[in-house]
């Protein structure tokens, strides 16, 4: 990481209202790097990111998305006469030159306001699962008039499941860290689903299911909460708001949110679905979200987070074969542990698949959105 004057250098090219003294790492995602600024009385005061241009390569148009969403939101919560707006939509600060982020030479850099009294937390109870779930749901509403084109994708083929396959069969043909042997097992159990992993690009090639705007991050860290009253603030970590499947949204909040254990677990006895956050977080998603949810979709979501449990399982061990190239790590076998532990969930939730579909049943009986 960059040292402090070379940070406060960084952080000098940004129209600030206050003057910055200190940079510091914060939060835990894989991608980015994120810093907490903190003003000269020692307040925490701006989020500072250093974008990962290898895996964001158009810089241009992940920026663009980001001021489109935020703005869209913003507009959206004026309407409603929301207060205290800058605690529920990302605000980010632009280069004395203008521009929505800073290019040093060799790295891309992007500020905003850091919301204070908020708290993002790793594991949660069923009612903060159900807040996170009306909010998420909420998010998808807010941009679901956002007309066609706005948004590019930032990583094309993102969650698509028949793209990662193919990524996965490419790493292990050519199985360039000499891996393959060692994980053979697991590459038949990716395999053996592989067909049934593949629904929505089925679906969508048929034309029984469109795209929609979603966040496809929502891992439980990446939304605030009022820390007082324990109320959702605010939708973070924008970089992957894009059209895709809105299985997705729900999909990732299972995997991370729902999960008994780590995303990293090394202990697999931790590892399991929590029914309760499941249930909890789709009584709220489906409160602001089934007004545009098709009874399929409905029906799909607990599909939902096996795929993306799947997923993540098949590009966690990609990343393992080709090297650990794209996930940041911890320790060498760090993505080898990742993949055991989403393969245990995914078992877990292919367990409790029935009871989980079944769930669904309320909605889908009073659902008349067509597609
Ligand atoms: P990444 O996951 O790529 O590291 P995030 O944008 O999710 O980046 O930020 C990491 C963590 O930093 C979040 O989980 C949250 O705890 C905190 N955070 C990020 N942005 C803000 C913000 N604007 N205000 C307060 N906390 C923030
Ligand atoms: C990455 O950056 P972060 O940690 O929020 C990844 C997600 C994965 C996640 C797994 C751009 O998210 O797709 O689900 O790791 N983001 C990108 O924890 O690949
Ligand atoms: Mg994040």
């Amino acid at each position: 990481m960059n040292m402090k004057s070379e940070l406060l250098d960084i952080l000098s090219h940004f129209e600030l209202p206050e003057k910055v003294s200190d940079a510091e790492p914060f939060g835990n995602g894989h991608i980015n790097d994120t810093l907490k600024v903190t003003n000269e009385q020692g307040e925490t005061k701006y989020v500072l990111q250093r974008i990962n241009h290898l895996v964001f390569t158009n810089v241009d148009m992940l920026q663009n998305n980001i001021c489109t969403v935020t703005a869209h939101i913003r507009k959206k919560l004026e309407e409603r006469g929301v207060e205290d707006i800058d605690r529920k939509v990302l605000h980010f600060f632009p280069t004395k030159e203008g521009k929505s982020y800073y290019y040093d030479g060799e790295n891309y850099w992007r500020v905003c306001l850091f919301i204070p009294r908020s708290i993002s937390y790793e594991e949660v109870t069923p009612e903060l699962s159900y807040e996170a779930g009306k909010a998420f749901g909420d998010f998808q509403a807010m941009l679901a008039d956002l007309p066609e084109g706005a948004l590019g994708e930032t990583i094309p083929n993102f969650h698509n499941m028949e793209f990662r396959l193919q990524q996965f069969r490419e790493a292990v043909a050519e199985d360039k860290a000499g891996r393959a042997g060692e994980v053979k097992d697991f590459i038949e159990e990716i395999e053996r689903r592989a067909d049934a992993m593949c629904i929505q690009e089925r679906l969508y090639r048929e034309g029984k299911l469109k795209k929609r705007t979603n966040h496809c991050d929502t891992k439980v860290n990446n939304i605030l909460f009022d820390a007082d009253t324990q109320k959702v603030l605010c939708v973070i970590d924008l970089d992957t708001v894009m059209p895709g499947f809105v299985l997705s949204d729900i999909g990732d909040f299972i995997r991370t949110a729902g999960n008994t254990g780590a995303e990293d677990d090394r202990n697999l006895d931790n590892v399991g679905v929590n029914i309760p956050v499941f249930e909890a977080y789709t009584r709220g998603y489906m409160e602001t979200a089934q007004a545009f949810l098709t009874p399929q979709e409905i029906q799909l979501l607990p599909y939902g987070g096996r795929l993306l449990t799947y997923m993540q399982t098949v590009r966690f061990l990609t990343d393992y074969l080709n090297g650990d190239v794209y996930y940041k790590i911890q320790y060498p076998e760090h993505n080898l542990v990742r993949t055991r532990a989403q393969f245990k969930l995914l078992q877990s939730l292919e367990t409790h698949a029935a009871e989980m579909d079944a769930f669904m049943k309320p909605w889908l009986a009073t659902s008349s959105a067509f597609l």
